[in-house]
């Protein structure tokens, strides 16, 4: 069976454990490769190799981080359709979704920054002539760039990828669930010749390696995305340490479409932020509000919709959605449909697991599935559930639907339907959450703030915000 290695100073390197853990195919219910169950000192010879190549990568020019930044991202897509089976195997998710979103993304990250790098710039503050303050922004260190399994080499690299650019080197930990593309990332880096110990790669469980990495006196900067409860967790292990964190965490995300709107383009978009990548995606609008009057046509038109969505392999192109990650992560979201029956919730569609034949009849898959009836304010409308299950709420007055949209802890993102411009930036203004889009869902321009307000996150990457994020600044004042 297939081994993954850790990937510390330039090396593909067995766990110091020995020891080994399943990694499952989500599509078939197999294990099929196996992840290196790492410990602490796996963690301190990824940091101590980092550390030794800051001492040379944040001294390097920035047009010579970009050019290796650039060489990674060209061996990435030569290596695209290697990287996209594996992404689906590892995580379910149809091969068609990886092709057209994760993997392209993943080359498109490091390029993004690579340049953005170049681009960057201080400030100065002139004081009459009497002195000038510059301003000098400089890479932090190691930085732990901790990943999870919805976007696997997606969001790994989203970090990565600005972490060195800005001179940092890192240490990485993709969630033990996905760890197959961080590992294709690792050879590739090899392949590319990027210098021994500037990206180091540590496999395992969070559990069992990621106070410690998150702790290491020599990390002083910490990227997070995952879940809520695991990003509060690190925020109160590294507040004593005063070190800079980014934690990007959960969102239940409203999806507002008022009578007014462009109706078909409301429907296809509603099935998209409800059902994309299984429903496994921080920004999915898993709350679906319309408004009263047009509330019995649309639900019709939506699950309509929603009948034609299909369930299958997720090799096969014409699989709209494909295996949820985990048995685990099966089984809670099957649970939470049955506490959604149990406080009155009506299942309008799906609400089953799904059974494949043939191969793939202990794969974990789930029926998307529409549920109508609950209040806006039951646990089900306001805890993250992170699979295909869309909840739909009437509203009949902005006021309270604005109530309604902001009455969850999580503040990460919202749609809005209208064809009214001023109703739109009205109810814009009004959301509380980070991202905020307006006639359509997931339209990404990488130079945007983003991050989530409330209990989806602290702090902002994108664009010039993880270049600052993974800097310090340091003001030098020259009296004249
Ligand atoms: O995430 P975890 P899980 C949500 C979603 C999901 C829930 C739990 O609701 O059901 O979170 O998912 C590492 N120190 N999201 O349990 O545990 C872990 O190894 C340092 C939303 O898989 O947060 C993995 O690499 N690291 C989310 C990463 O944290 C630790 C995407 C994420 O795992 C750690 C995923 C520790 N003590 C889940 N413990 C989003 N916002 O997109 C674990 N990890």
């Amino acid at each position: 069976m297939e081994k993954i290695y850790n990937y510390i100073d330039g090396n593909l390197v067995a766990p110091d454990s020995g020891k080994y853990l399943d990694n499952y195919n989500p599509s078939n219910g197999n294990v099929y490769s196996l992840i290196p169950d790492s410990n602490e000192n796996d963690i301190n010879n990824a940091v101590s190799a980092a550390k030794e190549a800051f001492k040379i990568w944040s001294k390097t020019t920035k047009q010579y981080r970009s050019d290796v930044l650039m060489k990674l991202a060209d061996k990435l897509e030569e290596s695209a359709d290697d990287l996209i089976i594996a992404e689906s195997l590892d995580n379910g998710k149809p091969e068609s979704l990886a092709r057209a979103v994760d993997i392209p993304r993943a080359s498109e990250n490091f390029r993004f920054f690579a340049t953005a790098i170049l681009h960057f710039s201080s400030e100065v503050h002139d004081m009459d002539g009497r002195a000038l303050n510059y301003t000098l922004r400089e890479p932090v260190g190691v930085a732990a760039c901790i990943s999870p399994w919805n976007l696997p080499l997606y969001l790994l690299t989203w970090k990565i990828a600005p972490a060195l650019a800005a001179g940092n080197t890192v240490v990485a930990k993709p969630s033990e669930i996905t760890p197959m593309t961080a590992f294709l990332l690792s050879k590739i880096c090899i392949e590319a010749g990027l210098p021994k110990g500037v990206l180091n790669i540590i496999h395992g469980l969070g559990s069992s390696i990621g106070d410690c990495l998150t702790t290491h006196i020599d990390t002083p900067i910490v990227s997070f995305t995952g879940g809520t409860i695991t990003g509060q967790h690190i925020a109160k292990v590294t507040a004593p340490m005063f070190k800079k964190i980014s934690l990007e965490l959960g969102g239940k995300n409203p999806n507002i479409v008022f009578a007014d709107a462009n109706f078909d383009k409301a429907v296809d978009m509603a099935v998209k932020a409800g059902f994309s990548n299984q429903g496994q995606i921080c920004l999915c609008g898993s709350r679906l509000f319309i408004e009263e009057s047009i509330y019995s046509k649309f639900k019709e038109s939506l699950l309509l919709k929603v009948s034609k969505l299909i369930v299958g392999d997720p090799k096969d192109n014409d699989s709209n959605l494909g295996a949820v990650v985990s048995e685990n992560h099966m089984d809670n979201i099957l649970s939470r449909i049955e506490d959604a029956k149990k406080i009155g919730g009506r299942v309008l569609i799906g609400g089953n697991r799904k059974y494949l034949s043939g191969d793939l009849a202990k794969g974990y898959y789930i029926e998307p599935t529409v549920i109508e009836g609950l209040s806006y304010d039951c646990s089900i409308n306001q805890e993250e559930i992170f699979g295909p299950v869309l909840t739909i709420i009437p509203f009949n007055n902005e006021e309270h639907l604005i109530m309604m949209a902001n009455s969850t802890k999580y503040g990460l993102s919202a749609s809005i339907f209208t064809e009214n411009i001023s109703k739109g930036h009205r109810v814009a203004a009004a959301i509380k959450s980070g991202v905020v889009w307006i006639n359509t869902w997931l339209l990404r321009d990488l130079r945007i703030p983003f991050g989530g307000m409330k209990q989806s996150g602290v702090g902002r990457e994108g664009g010039f915000k993880s270049l600052e994020f993974f800097t310090e600044s340091k003001n030098v004042c020259l009296k004249i």
